[in-house]
């Protein structure tokens, strides 16, 4: 299978994959360093946003970031997930209600002491009103198998470090685009499938609202770990 854009995947491909030849330009050390040191820095100014202004952003921004998601790697390229664009302000709503539901059952006592007092710091609570504020919102879901026409379950594999790997360049496609973002994961989300109508064979992973900052956003003054703290050179 060659991969131009026209072509439509298919998960009927039992041969195996034809190889095609991969030579992309080599970039030279020097312009590679300064890409690397630019690209940190706008990475370094992302932050978790909680508080967004109801500025429309371009739908085509939404579009696009998915679409660099979904180029991630996944197990077996099997590509087991499911963007939801959720654009319907009443369908917004219901999952605002639904998950704040849960997250009232959470807060109160669910999650756990321990839990709680790892959350106290950032000072969230069940209150989610970013799921109605922030002019996009984006719901993952992660196909755990996938199924035939005659009913038949194909297991995926690795689905969670595919969909993980996957929501993190949707994160960082809208962070460069200029968009703001939450990863926000209501517990339980079986909600989420019935509100969206989606399969059995799909489980939902995340939502991600999207926008600007609201005029008086505020964040948490927090600091990232040092490279020495992350990492070991062996
Ligand atoms: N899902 C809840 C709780 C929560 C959990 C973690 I870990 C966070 O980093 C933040 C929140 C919520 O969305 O509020």
């Amino acid at each position: 299978m060659s991969s131009t854009a026209e072509q439509r995947w298919s998960p009927i491909h039992g041969d195996a994959y034809r190889s095609v030849p991969y030579r992309p330009q080599r970039v030279p050390a020097a312009e590679s360093r300064a890409r690397a040191a630019e690209l940190l820095a706008h990475m370094r100014q992302r932050r978790t946003v909680r508080q967004f202004s109801s500025d429309p952003v371009p739908e085509q921004v939404l579009r696009d970031a998915i679409a660099v998601a979904a180029t991630a790697p996944s197990g077996a390229h099997q590509q087991p997930w499911t963007f939801v664009l959720v654009k319907d302000p009443e369908v917004r709503r219901a999952i605002r209600e639904a998950a704040e539901h849960e997250e009232r059952v959470s807060y109160d006592g669910r999650l756990g002491e321990e839990w709680l007092a790892a959350l106290r710091p950032l000072g969230t609570d069940a209150v989610k009103t970013h799921l109605t504020d922030a002019p996009g919102l984006i719901v993952v879901f992660q196909q755990r198998y996938w199924l035939g026409e005659d009913g038949t379950k194909h297991k995926h594999y690795y689905v969670d470090e595919s969909v993980g790997i996957a929501v993190g360049m949707l994160l960082s496609a809208l962070h460069l685009s200029g968009l703001a973002a939450l990863v926000h994961t209501p517990s339980p989300m079986r909600f989420l499938s019935q509100v969206l109508g989606r399969p059995e064979n799909e489980k939902a992973f995340a939502v991600v609202p999207v926008g600007y900052p609201a005029d008086d956003c505020e964040v948490p003054d927090l600091v990232r770990k040092a490279l020495d703290q992350v990492m070991v050179e062996v």
